[in-house]
């Protein structure tokens, strides 16, 4: 074992130290980002397993704990596996994997694929077995992995059923999916009990857990945390991001484990809700989009409402369009869009309209104030006030 003997006040010993991450979701598809995001956003999954090479080295830790849904899927192009592993090969610790519910170890498992066998790196290692591995001289992970997609059971109560007393050794239990807690539906099968897994660390028989599957970094008692997805994946995520550095004191590890959140991810995903009524709300908007920074790395949902005139949402449509060219995504989100568009009298008044266009505005107008057909109405209003005005 690395001993890190802590600085300051000395008033405890020698600690073991890993990094606890999970959920890399390596080879999901983001359908949501423009094309030339995409790719990007892809090689920030991978950027970000080198960030935590670094992070490793930085703070001397002993080894990496992946908590499951290393990859997205059991099918997925063996490009993803190998620039996993080229990826990897930054990271000068052992690293440990645990099969989740998106890669979980059935038959047709990434996992024992032959890209995968033949070419993982030698310190990269997969907790396949339910139970404790001893991964340094005193120091137990004790894996909960997948072997299918439907448990029926609380996989991680099953791998700690037999452990003993850990008199000499340091136990963490690496394990993945819902907390009873947490889960809304608590009669499911495969709910990780919270209970039981406290009773195990009360009992001394276990240090600190580690789960994977939520990916807000999140903690649930003192010694039992979500990781969190190193780089964010959704946009209802509160805290992605995060990997957490933990360290355990070697001698008492009952009596303290220290855990830190280590922001590591580079994507933003944000929602924003907007109520617009006047040209002064939808340039504050355009103004918020124009002054955010790490546009290139952030996707926005906007949640709009109110009501806007023809010219004003022209000028909003404009806008946004422009700012999407920039950011890796810039949404209006389909479910939560109630902004009404109401023709005014300057709308079309000074683009001095005649005959057949005239009289298309004016019915359009009309039909724009009813249903079934406003809303069309509005969007033909607004392209024909864009149209018209581009070519003047
Ligand atoms: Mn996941």
């Amino acid at each position: 074992m690395r001993l890190h003997t802590s600085v300051g006040d000395g008033s405890y010993g020698d600690e073991m130290r890993f990094i606890a991450t999970a959920d890399w979701q390596l080879g999901m598809t983001a359908s949501y980002l423009t094309a030339e995001a995409r790719p990007r956003f892809a090689q920030a999954r991978l950027d970000v397993i080198r960030a935590i090479g670094e992070l490793a080295a930085e703070r001397a830790v002993d080894f990496v704990l992946v908590c499951g849904d290393v990859f997205e899927s059991n099918q997925l192009d063996r490009q993803v596996v190998l620039r996993a592993f080229d990826a990897l090969r930054a990271v000068a610790v052992p690293v440990y994997l645990l099969p989740g519910n998106h890669d979980p170890l059935d038959s047709a498992s990434i996992y024992t694929s032959a890209t995968f066998r033949d070419r993982c790196p030698d310190h990269v290692h997969v907790l396949a077995e339910p139970g404790p591995v001893t991964v340094l001289p005193g120091v137990e992970v004790v894996a909960a992995p997948w072997s299918n997609k439907a448990p029926l059971c609380d996989l991680v109560a099953r791998a700690c059923a037999d452990l003993g007393p850990s008199d000499d050794v340091i136990r963490i239990v690496a394990g993945h999916g819902v907390v009873d807690t947490l889960n809304p539906d608590r009669d499911s099968l495969a709910a990780i009990s919270v209970a039981a897994l406290q009773a195990q660390v009360d009992a001394g028989r276990i240090h600190m857990c580690v789960l994977g599957d939520r990916h807000s970094t999140t903690q649930v008692t003192e010694r039992i945390w979500y990781a969190g997805a190193p780089e964010v994946t959704d946009r209802d995520e509160t805290d992605p991001g995060n990997v957490l550095v933990v360290d355990i004191d070697t001698a008492q590890p009952a009596a303290r484990v220290a855990v830190e959140r280590v922001h590591v991810g580079r994507w933003e995903f944000e929602v924003a809700a907007r109520e617009l009524g006047s040209v002064e709300d939808v340039d504050a908007l355009v103004g918020w989009l124009d002054g955010h920074s790490g546009k290139d790395r952030t996707a926005i949902w906007l949640k709009l409402s109110g009501t806007l005139s023809v010219r004003d949402k022209a000028r909003l449509d404009a806008a946004l369009e422009e700012q999407a060219e920039i950011f890796g995504s810039v949404l209006i989100w389909e479910r939560h869009y109630d902004l009404s568009v109401v023709p005014d009298d300057c709308d079309f008044g000074d683009l001095g309209l005649t005959g057949f266009a005239d009289d298309a505005v004016r019915e359009l107008v009309q039909m724009a104030g009813c249903e079934p057909g406003g809303a069309e109405a509005q969007d033909a209003l607004g392209l024909l006030y864009r149209l018209t005005e581009a070519s003047r």
